[in-house]
């Protein structure tokens, strides 16, 4: 068995064998047990004009009856002002697998006479959605958190063959930072291939010259080569031709699919050569759906939440998650020290400085006390030298004094 092991943050990894079974090869095996427990949730929101295959799309991906296709209006009928969030949930199961499904539709949008602020519920509807994940995550007890954010957004666009409208750039710019977009190109199978081909270029050099940003799946390098050659042509290939239908006709070799039937053939909704239809489900259910939650979850979550507190005054200190590169931690930890060092060498000469300042200071003071007495001792000894002077003088020059006996008393 192999590990990789590293004894310290700066060292790099090294390659270790370990004997015998510890036991953590098992985790992948624990993380889908708990898969199976606990399910897994997915919120998908579609948005287009009317008509454009909205609710078709959505039962073809999940090849059921999950919305339920509406009457188109009449034409003298009173249109709604504002456009509708419609939220349509299904659980669905697949090999044991659970899946909390939930569409989020978005009918009326592009409707009215003056589209400018279509967009509006929309955001509102999305951001909405982000403070109802935010309030539970600042609960005391959070227990399992129901997240209803939105991690997919197909945006449909008409197949006009000529570049994005107004209504698409102005949906696009507003929404990108807010969820992961996925344009699509609605009913491909009313253009033709080459038409498409051309389309798709126009709408990426406008999305591109917008400063759009729409959903990438990652590809990853240790991949199967396999696996790498899918996520490219998954890439290549956005924004998506689709076509949507539920129905099985007959094609004319015989086979049964899901397909639109036209008296010069039948366009086949699973067949890669007609349409992108399977690179949009594999994007969305088969390959990328962790990625998708993931990016809404680390990236755009993060930024409104960040953008959310700020906006109350709450700052938060940055270079606490920034990430720590070792070397420049040694780097730095050792200039401190270098300067606490040379401070307390400073702090030291100067102690020095004033106990040698001190000490000559005494010493000078004792000299000086040194000299005062020296000089009262030589004065004194003067001072005596000269009055015995002056008695030996008056003792030599015989005065009464030098021949007065002493008398003593029997
Ligand atoms: N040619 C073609 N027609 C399609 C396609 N998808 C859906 N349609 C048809 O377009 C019509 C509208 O489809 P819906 O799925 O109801 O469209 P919608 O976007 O949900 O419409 P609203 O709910 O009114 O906004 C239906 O008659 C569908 O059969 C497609 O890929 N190609
Ligand atoms: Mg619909």
């Amino acid at each position: 068995m192999t590990v990789l092991g590293s004894s310290s943050t700066s060292a790099p990894a090294t390659r270790k064998k370990i004997t015998g079974h510890v036991g953590f090869s098992n985790l992948p095996n624990q993380i889908r047990r708990k898969s199976f427990k606990d399910g897994f949730q997915l919120t998908v929101m579609v948005v287009g004009e009317s008509g454009l295959g909205k609710t078709t799309l959505i039962n073809t991906l999940f090849n059921s009856t999950i919305c339920v296709p509406r009457e188109p209006l009449h034409p003298a009928a009173d249109r709604p002002k504002t456009v509708a969030i419609e939220n349509i949930q299904a659980d669905i199961e697949e090999n044991g697998v659970r899946l909390r499904l939930t569409v989020v539709d978005t009918p009326g949008f592009g409707d009215f006479v003056n589209n400018s602020k279509s967009w509006n519920p929309i955001l509102e509807d999305i951001e909405r959605r982000f403070e109802a994940y935010l309030s539970q995550e600042h609960r005391v007890r959070r227990g399992k958190l129901v997240d209803s954010r939105v991690h997919a957004c197909v945006y449909f666009i008409q197949p006009t063959g000529h570049s994005l409208k107004q209504i698409d750039i102005e949906f696009m710019q507003k929404l990108h930072h807010r969820v992961n977009l996925i344009p699509v190109i609605a009913k491909a199978d009313t253009m033709t291939d080459e038409d498409i081909v051309d389309f798709k270029a126009r709408i990426l050099s406008d999305l591109e010259l917008h400063g759009i940003n729409i959903f990438q799946a990652p590809i990853y390098e240790d991949d199967d080569d396999e696996s790498i050659f899918e996520a490219e042509e998954i890439a290549r290939a956005i924004p998506f031709a689709i076509v949507g239908s539920s129905n099985a006709v007959r094609t004319r070799d015989g086979r049964v699919v899901r397909g639109r039937a036209y008296p010069w053939g039948v366009v086949e909704v699973d067949n890669p050569a007609h349409c992108d239809f399977g690179k949009l489900r594999q994007l969305l259910i088969r390959t990328n759906m962790e990625e998708l939650r993931e990016h809404t979850n680390d990236v755009l979550f993060e930024a409104w939440r960040t953008e959310r507190l700020l906006a109350m005054g709450i700052a938060q200190d940055p270079t606490v998650f920034e990430e720590i590169n070792p070397a420049e931690r040694l780097r730095e930890e050792r200039v401190i020290h270098e300067a606490k060092l040379a401070k307390m060498e400073v702090a030291m000469k100067e102690v020095f400085r004033e106990k040698v300042e001190l000490q000559e200071q005494k010493l000078k003071q004792s000299e000086v006390e040194l000299y005062a007495r020296h000089k009262e001792i030589k004065d004194e000894l003067n001072r005596q030298w000269e009055d015995l002077s002056k008695k030996k003088a008056q003792l030599e020059s015989g005065s009464p004094d030098a021949s007065r006996k002493k008398t003593f008393r029997a």
